[in-house]
């Protein structure tokens, strides 16, 4: 495992993201192997696992790797690329995956955490939601997870201004369950785990995708799926699409056309 660390003690699993050069971005070696180390975990009875960064870091992740994202013409979050994989993972992992939060939290990573069940936060995370920052049409199920974890309002807010969010302002609006003091992260959040692996695993696994699948069951048609996915085609195959990714690559300020 090049990009994490893993260790198990009794029922609880723990993932540490580690890939300071890339600022822990969900690159694909990265999310092969947190998807991996996932599967490793349920094969071994992990009744609770914890996701997070190593101790200090100022960017938990920087987000999609985006030098692995399209430049144009193909959907970049189409059902096979990495993070859908990852979040498909996390939220079918059978137990709860509890995301402990410190530093900047970017893009598909914010999709990442508010994916996994429970998160918690040091007072200095921020969440930004930034798809209008790079021009990328974000996908349907991606959305989903987003309106799963805050009211359309609050999701509007963030995705239309790509702006970082405090943790406090995110635990206000209920998109994160706790907010604890940095020194005090790691043993309250190892202490809600071992209160959630004593519990009962079968009522906990059957609990938690019950949630999924209701939370998920929302009537969308054919013909409004498909309006939505020909809406996504013109983002992507769009100038400003290409400009982003151009811009990011460049490390300029993009200049959107609207076109
Ligand atoms: O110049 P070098 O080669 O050292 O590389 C720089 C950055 O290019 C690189 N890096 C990334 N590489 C690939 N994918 C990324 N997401 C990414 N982010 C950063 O890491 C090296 C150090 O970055 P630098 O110099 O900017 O570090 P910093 O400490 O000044 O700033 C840290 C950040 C995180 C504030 C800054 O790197 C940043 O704003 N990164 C982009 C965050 C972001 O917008 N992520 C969204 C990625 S796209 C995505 O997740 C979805 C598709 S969507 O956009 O739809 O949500």
């Amino acid at each position: 495992m090049e990009s994490i660390e893993l260790s198990l003690e009794g029922h609880i699993g723990i993932i540490t993201l580690n890939s300071p050069k890339k600022l822990n971005a969900l690159s694909h070696a990265l999310v092969e192997e947190v998807v991996s180390a996932l599967r490793n975990f349920a094969e071994r009875d992990a009744r609770v696992v914890i996701l997070r960064a190593r101790p200090g870091v100022k960017v938990w992740s920087a987000g999609h790797d985006v030098s692995e994202l399209p430049e144009g013409r193909r959907d970049p979050l189409g059902w096979d690329d990495p993070l859908r994989n990852l979040v498909r993972t996390i939220e079918t992992y059978p137990a709860p995956v509890i995301a402990m939060i410190e530093g900047t939290v970017w893009g598909g990573a914010v999709e990442t955490v508010l994916a996994c069940d429970i998160v918690i936060a040091a007072p200095a995370s921020t969440f930004a939601v930034t798809p209008a920052r790079l021009g990328v049409p974000y996908n349907v199920s991606g959305m989903m997870t987003f309106m799963s974890a805050a009211s359309v309002r609050v999701v509007k807010e963030l995705a239309f201004t790509a702006a970082p969010v405090s943790a406090e302002r995110a635990e206000r609006v209920g998109m994160i369950n706790h907010v604890v003091e940095l020194d005090e992260l790691e043993k309250f959040t190892l202490g809600m785990a071992h209160t959630i692996a004593d519990n009962a695993p079968l009522s906990i696994r059957v609990m938690k995708e019950q949630l999924r699948v209701l939370t998920g069951a929302k009537p969308v048609s054919p013909r409004g799926f498909e309006k939505v996915q020909g809406l996504r085609r013109v983002v992507y195959d769009s100038y400003d699409y290409a400009e982003g990714i151009r811009a990011f690559k460049e490390k300029r300020r993009p200049k959107y056309l609207g076109r």
